[in-house]
């Protein structure tokens, strides 16, 4: 097990990607970490600069003294690290199908935060093409507890936003995405994800996380439609 000085996560209480490494962390059972919080909307520390100087976003991940930014890299740096409760398989086309998979993952994540943004014929585009893209998630959840199988693998850490972030979305922007009745598999695989305990407890409060993508929609809006 590391020691404190040796393990150090840069993070912000809301991003999803964060959420990523600290579910990671905990399914690893690495508890021994120190957490520093990130006011990367406002005021980024000169530690945040300093170590992530290309896009000065959080998660940094630091272990012994080395950076590494990006969460799924970070997320892949911990399985091949911490060999206990591996997320990925060891076949090649397997792990290959899962991580492309996964980058399928964030273009269904660009598309839904637009949805919560945008406006009019724009909105109505990017929530028929979020749908499309939920359905191809649907089909690959059918019939499985979660994507990992029994357990959690990468594609769950990687998919996980959907769970809590998706309904959030939906609320802050008055719009309809994940329908439980056209996505059961999805449903179910949320309700799973959420009741795990890892995830349970690195999730941000709901209440405070509506708040602030509230006040994220209202100045992404003023923003591009003035
Ligand atoms: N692709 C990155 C995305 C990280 C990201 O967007 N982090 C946000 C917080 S949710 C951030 O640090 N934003 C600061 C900025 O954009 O300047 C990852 O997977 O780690």
């Amino acid at each position: 097990m590391e020691n404190s000085e040796e393990l150090k996560l840069l993070g912000f209480w809301v991003s999803p990607f964060v959420a990523r490494v600290e579910w990671v962390l905990g399914l690893k059972g690495i508890k021994d970490y120190v957490y520093v919080e990130e006011d990367v909307l406002y005021n980024k520390s000169p530690l945040l600069l300093q170590l992530n100087p290309v896009h000065k976003k959080v998660p940094v991940l630091v272990h012994k003294g080395k950076p590494i930014a990006e969460s799924e890299v970070i997320v892949k740096y911990i399985d091949e690290t911490w060999k206990n409760y591996p997320l990925l398989p060891q076949d090649p086309y397997e792990k290959a199908r899962i991580l492309s998979f996964a980058k399928f993952g964030d273009t269904l994540y660009a598309d839904a935060f637009k949805a919560m943004w945008s406006r009019g014929e724009e909105q109505e585009k990017v929530v028929k093409s979020t749908i499309e893209e939920l359905q191809k998630i649907e089909e690959e959840i059918k019939g499985r507890k979660f994507f990992g199988g029994e357990s959690l693998g990468y594609l769950d850490i990687a998919l996980g936003w959907i769970s809590y972030l998706l309904p959030i979305w939906e609320e802050v922007a008055f719009i309809k995405i994940f329908d439980p009745i056209k996505f059961p598999g999805i449903a179910l695989w949320a309700e799973n994800f959420l009741s795990h305990p890892v995830i349970k407890e690195k999730l941000p409060p709901k209440d405070r996380a509506v708040e602030y993508f509230q006040e994220r929609r209202a100045f992404i809006t003023s923003i591009i439609y003035g």
